[in-house]
């Protein structure tokens, strides 16, 4: 017989490579003694430290998945899972910089940019010299994406873009946005467009208030007939399949991010209750808390698994968007029960921020809302089950 390791149920570190090891090792050693000391106060006064996506620049891990020629290192998509399952443990919101970067930034200047497009930006994004952000979501257009208003005219050598973005992660600080807006010249079709930080018309004003992810700005895009020329154009993406497969690679990233934060709330959450005693035993010795615990490692141990089981089948290109719907939802969804779980085993000490689990579900309500509703991906499954589609009447 096999002892069982309840720290790794399906024995996953024995599924990876020594490469990928390694990432993980250094991301978790980078993620423990540089990123968990800033969280409290980061999360308490709502800040964000610049010199982060530096740092992250410098340990490789923005833009991995691509080629090392433009900066990437090209460690697969199983690496990338790893990485940010080690920087969610410690906050979503640095794996939000993290993941918007890479998937939403990187990704489409890398798959549908000029060769152009690519010197120019992917070397500078890497280093996290430049901060990127994805302009897709519009204050009246969210689940609806291809509603979106935002409209690229056709101008003497260029575009002049009129619209609002909403929503929109890192857009305070960003030196770049990709821009999805309807573009006039391509018969009203969506394209992206790559916008830098100083052209004129183009305000981003932060979002105050916002009680989850408070370590990762957010914020508008406002662009008030703000002109580009053509190089702004990226070339070869049309409709909303451009937007879409950068989709698939942050949504990929969050079924591992958001199982970091669970397996910090469970490691939390069995710890609380093994060093507390109520009526003179350890918490952890009533059925009710075995339950949960129970419970949450079972939660993350599949989660794990499917997570993996995806990547695998994305470092061989063979993915279909709805496996990442199924797990992106289900993960996302496991995730916020286990931080409430591990949030109400900790008592009154819960709510604290210095025991963390409270920050993590907060965390997680935006986390199961961004890149599609938990019921938006129930919706995407529901019409590769049924053939129909049930998003309109
Ligand atoms: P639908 O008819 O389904 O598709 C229209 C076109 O798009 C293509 N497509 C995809 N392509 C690649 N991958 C996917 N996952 C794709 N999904 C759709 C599709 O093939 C089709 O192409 P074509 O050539 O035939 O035109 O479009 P619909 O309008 O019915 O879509 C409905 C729905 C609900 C599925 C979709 O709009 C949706 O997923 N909405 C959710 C919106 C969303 O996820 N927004 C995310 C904004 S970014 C963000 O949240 C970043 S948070 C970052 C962070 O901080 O980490
Ligand atoms: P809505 O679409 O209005 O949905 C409201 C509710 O209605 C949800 O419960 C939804 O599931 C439900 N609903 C919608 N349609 C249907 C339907 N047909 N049937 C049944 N129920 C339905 N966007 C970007 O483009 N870039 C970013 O960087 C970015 N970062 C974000 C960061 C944060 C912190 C947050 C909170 C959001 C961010 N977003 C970003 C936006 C995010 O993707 C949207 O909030 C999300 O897609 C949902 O859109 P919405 O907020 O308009 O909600």
């Amino acid at each position: 017989l096999t002892a069982f390791q309840w720290d790794d149920p399906f024995f996953l570190n024995d599924q990876l490579s020594g490469e990928e090891r390694l990432i993980r090792d250094s991301a978790r050693s980078y993620a423990q003694d540089r990123l968990m000391p800033r969280i409290l106060e980061a999360n308490r006064h709502e800040t964000f430290d610049r010199a982060i996506i530096s740092e992250l620049g410098q340990q490789g891990l923005l833009g991995m998945t691509l080629p090392e020629v433009y900066g990437g290192s090209d460690a697969g998509y199983v690496a990338y899972g790893l990485v940010a399952r080690e920087i969610e443990r410690v906050d979503s919101g640095y794996r939000s910089v993290m993941s918007v970067q890479s998937s939403l930034v990187m990704h489409p200047i890398y798959a549908y940019g000029s060769e152009e497009q690519r010197r120019k930006y992917l070397p500078r994004l890497a280093t996290g010299e430049w901060v990127g952000s994805f302009g897709l979501t519009e204050p009246d257009h969210g689940s609806d994406a291809g509603g979106l208003k935002t409209r690229a005219e056709k101008i003497d050598g260029g575009y002049r873009l009129t619209g609002s973005k909403m929503w929109i992660t890192n857009s305070p600080i960003a030196d770049v946005f990709v821009i999805w807006a309807k573009s006039d010249a391509h018969g009203g079709k969506i394209r992206g467009f790559i916008l830098e930080r100083d052209v004129d018309g183009l305000s981003t004003p932060k979002i105050e208030g916002k009680f989850s992810l408070r370590a990762s700005f957010t914020g508008e895009v406002v662009m008030d007939g703000v002109e580009v020329g053509e190089d702004a154009l990226l070339p070869y993406a049309e409709g909303l399949g451009g937007p879409f497969g950068c989709l698939n690679r942050a949504r990929y990233g969050i079924c591992w991010g958001s199982m970091g934060s669970a397996e910090f709330c469970f490691n939390a959450a069995r710890q609380y209750t093994l060093d507390r005693a109520q009526f003179e035993r350890p918490l952890a010795a009533n059925q009710l808390i075995q339950f949960k615990l129970a419970t949450m490692e079972t939660d993350i141990a599949l989660g794990l698994q499917g997570a993996l089981r995806l990547g695998r089948l994305m470092d061989e290109d063979r993915f279909a968007p709805e496996m990442i719907s199924m797990m992106k939802r289900n993960n996302c969804g496991k995730a916020l029960d286990v931080a409430r779980t591990a949030r109400d085993m900790h008592g009154g000490n819960g709510v604290s921020d210095e025991y963390h689990v409270i920050r993590h579900v907060m965390n997680m309500e935006a986390v199961n809302t961004y890149e599609g509703t938990s019921d938006v991906h129930a919706l995407i499954l529901g019409r590769a089950i049924t053939g129909l589609q049930a998003f309109t009447g």
